[in-house]
């Protein structure tokens, strides 16, 4: 859908709640470029930069990253995308990053998925992802078309090193802690908006048709 003027969006929700499945539909559907702050981060590690090498362990223990690094990170790459709509994936995630969001962009609508914890647990286990897209599949969900590959370029699939049961219990304590008055932050701003449900096919339509009616008011607005 074409828009006449450029869409702020965040995705928020627990670690496995769909938000990198989702953030790829809406991609597709609606147009927005989807930035992840993980993916970000996994592809500096995967090409050892000095950023990357710096962050892993943190990220392999399920512990945030420094607010004022990822901040820069992801304002830097927002620099890039001047005149794109796009939809922030995992960041931001600490009340300061929000706050350093709000100080050069508004956002126009928060997408809040809530997914029960004992769903989540299962799924990250046998989550299998293209490193350089961001792709995810999972073994049971939406397996890829030939084992251990991605469907678009054939590459090898890996499993990301902080889905182990242990570091999935703390990504979600810290997201209990440090995310979740995120929520409250963009709650009262007015702009928040929860989907719940525990399959991912159930929540899209909403979301979709959520959005598609966000856009239409939007090109109203400026029409
Ligand atoms: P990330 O990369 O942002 P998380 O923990 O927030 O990581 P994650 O794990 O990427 O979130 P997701 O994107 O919400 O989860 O979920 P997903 O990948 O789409 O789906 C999970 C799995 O379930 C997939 O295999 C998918 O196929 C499957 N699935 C989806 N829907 C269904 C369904 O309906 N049914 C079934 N059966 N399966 C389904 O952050 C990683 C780390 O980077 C650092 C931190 O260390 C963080 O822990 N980091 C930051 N640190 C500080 N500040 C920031 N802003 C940071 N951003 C990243
Ligand atoms: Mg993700």
């Amino acid at each position: 859908m074409l828009l006449h003027r450029l869409y702020r969006a965040v995705i928020m929700g627990p670690p496995g709640s769909g938000k990198g499945t989702i953030s790829g539909r809406i991609s597709k559907s609606l147009g927005l470029q989807h930035i992840s702050s993980g993916d970000i981060l996994r592809a500096n590690i995967d090409a050892q930069t000095e950023l990357g090498l710096l962050m892993k362990a943190s990220i392999d223990e399920g512990q945030l990253v420094p607010d004022q690094i990822i901040s820069r990170l992801i304002l830097g790459e927002l620099t890039l995308l001047q005149h794109s709509s796009w939809l922030l994936d995992g960041f931001p995630r600490t009340l300061s990053q929000a706050e350093s969001l709000e100080e050069s962009y508004s956002v126009d609508t928060v997408i809040n998925l809530q997914v029960p914890f004992h769903i989540i647990r299962q799924r990250l286990t046998s989550r299998w992802t293209h490193l350089p897209s961001g792709r995810v599949y999972n073994v049971d969900f939406n397996p890829p078309k030939v084992p251990g590959r991605d469907d678009v370029t054939g590459e090898p699939l890996i499993q990301r090193d902080d889905d182990t049961p242990e570091t999935v219990m703390r990504r979600l304590k810290a997201y209990q802690t440090q995310t979740e008055p995120v929520l409250e932050y963009y709650r009262s701003k007015g702009v928040l908006e929860t989907f719940r449900g525990t399959e991912t096919n159930k929540i899209w339509p909403h979301v979709e048709a959520f959005l598609h009616k966000k856009f239409a008011v939007v090109n109203k607005g400026v029409a």
